[in-house]
């Protein structure tokens, strides 16, 4: 079985992970401008608003807000017959909470859907890629408050209606799931604007505001079909799945209740309704969810088309595991004995087990676990559970690239790693029958980290010059990657 001839190949980034113009065309600021870069290993810094004298890696980003037409033609140069972004939704409503959208801010995703149509490109939208209004935090506490739900759903309307002969694939919250670690700042704030204070619950906060988020989600991919019957409406879960440290029953119970805490998302976006396994969780921490008839009604009759999902790694767990078991790939532990980078959080919803390294896997530079069987695991999980099309809407290899003297960038590390996904992923089509849309992978422009605001924490087939400080030209050049993933499309995947 090969590849669907209609295949997306694609390559996927975030409005506020290139765009920069941070505030030009009325925007306001979201959650992601009110970040100041993080490094080595220290997370990034929330910060009380936009304070002078800070480096806020997002407000120029790499520019793509002025230079999006020249990228574009570079993109189909590239070959991608598809490009997943996100609409800042501080262009359309800079605050949130207006009535009437910003025209200009409409306007320029006019003139940049229109670009990628007349480049071949079929643009793929994420309504929300951890770029809340920081007005709607300030002001509501982001998604603890049902009032964000039809702030949500207005400016959905507003850019379904606008663009509805534009955009044809949509989906809804970027990575959902990741607000399930909740002991962490970080991931709460980006995905739901949620900043806690010290007599939160904050694990019952974090599911209020889940539930608020799916029911926008659900109101969405009903509204959006009323929009246009042709619209294909996805989920966007982080996929990383969690294999037993060991064949120990045990330590496989702990693998399965992590992937319920971790992946119940998934069940309601698809299934629309709580599993029971849930369900028995909230009762036994008694927790005081305000989530209505009406709630439920919605979540059922806005069931997803398909399953969009980002996949980097792999995790292991240990039932009782202890401090020296935990997860120790970079060297960087914080005073609780957890890793402090993204891609290997504490996972604070395992009562008595914990991650723990997996010696069968190499990990990147940053402690992320490379795993591409792992990546054909899961597009089987997705599917015998849900039966739905995938399609794979993020991979890809942070690492930081030498420029050589002559400007050339030999990159055969990320090709290994993109090689070896894309043979996996095949072969999930190939052996399990997997339903597959397509294949965008992440930040193949280079552009902002999302975990550590870095520069130098790079993905791209596309080089752009610009360092950690914000300095260089901003000038694209083409790694090696760049023809390799051009060859790649080029044979929908067969000369790899
Ligand atoms: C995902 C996000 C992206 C992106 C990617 C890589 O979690 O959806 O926005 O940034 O991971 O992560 P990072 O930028 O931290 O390396």
């Amino acid at each position: 079985m090969t590849l669907r001839k209609d295949f997306l190949w694609g390559g996927a980034v975030a409005a506020h992970q290139l765009e920069g113009g941070w505030n030009a065309g009325g925007k306001g600021p979201s959650v992601a401008d009110v970040m100041t870069a993080g490094a080595n290993g220290v997370e990034r810094q929330i910060t009380d608003g936009v304070i002078d004298g800070l480096n806020y890696p997002n407000h120029e980003a790499i520019d793509f807000y002025h230079r999006y037409k020249e990228d574009l033609k570079l993109f189909a140069d590239l070959g991608l017959n598809c490009f997943r972004t996100s609409i800042a939704w501080t262009r359309i409503f800079p605050k949130g909470d207006e009535l009437e959208p910003n025209e200009e801010g409409l306007q320029f995703y006019d003139d940049l859907f229109d670009e990628c149509l007349a480049n071949g490109i079929e643009p793929v939208i994420t309504l929300s890629h951890f770029e809340m209004p920081y007005h709607l935090v300030t002001e509501y506490g982001g998604f603890r408050n049902r009032k964000l739900i039809d702030f949500f759903v207005r400016f959905a309307e507003v850019v379904m209606k606008r663009y509805k002969n534009k955009v044809k694939y949509w989906m809804t919250f970027n990575e959902i799931n990741n607000q399930a670690n909740f002991n962490r700042d970080f991931a709460p704030f980006t995905n739901s604007g949620l900043k806690f204070t010290d007599s939160d619950n904050r694990e019952q906060v974090m599911y209020q505001a889940a539930h608020y988020e799916l029911v926008a989600s659900a109101k969405v991919v009903e509204l959006g079909h009323q929009i246009n019957p042709d619209f294909e409406i996805g989920c966007m879960i982080a996929m990383c799945p969690i294999y037993p440290a060991t064949c120990k029953p045990e330590d496989m119970m702990a693998a399965t209740v992590a992937m319920q805490r971790r992946y119940w998302f998934a069940d309601v976006h698809v299934r629309g309704h709580y599993p029971a396994y849930l369900k028995a969780y909230f009762n036994r921490k008694k927790f005081n969810l305000d989530i209505t008839d009406e709630d439920l009604s919605a979540l059922e009759k806005g069931c997803v088309d398909y399953i969009g999902f980002s996949y980097y790694m792999s995790f292991a767990i240990k039932d009782q595991a202890d401090q020296t078991d935990r997860v120790h790939l970079h060297g960087d532990i914080d005073e609780h004995g957890y890793q402090r980078e993204l891609g290997a959080p504490a996972f604070d919803y395992l009562e008595d087990s914990d991650l723990v390294k997996n010696d069968y896997v190499k990990a990147s530079e940053w402690g992320w676990q490379i795993d591409p069987m792992g990546l054909r695991w899961s597009m089987s999980w997705f599917y015998e559970r849900y039966e739905k099309p995938l399609f794979i809407v993020e991979n890809g290899f942070g690492a930081v690239d030498e420029v050589e003297p002559d400007g050339s960038i030999h990159d055969q590390y990320r090709i290994d790693y993109l090689e070896a996904h894309i043979k996996a992923m095949k072969d999930a089509v190939e052996f399990e029958g997997v339903d597959l849309m397509g294949y965008t992978p992440w930040g193949f422009i280079d552009l902002v980290s999302a975990g550590t605001g870095e520069m130098k924490k790079r993905y791209g087939m596309i080089y752009v010059d610009k360092d950690n400080e914000g300095n260089g030209t901003l000038d694209r050049s083409e790694k090696d990657s760049f023809a390799w993933y051009h060859d790649v499309i080029k044979s929908n995947g067969e000369n790899l």
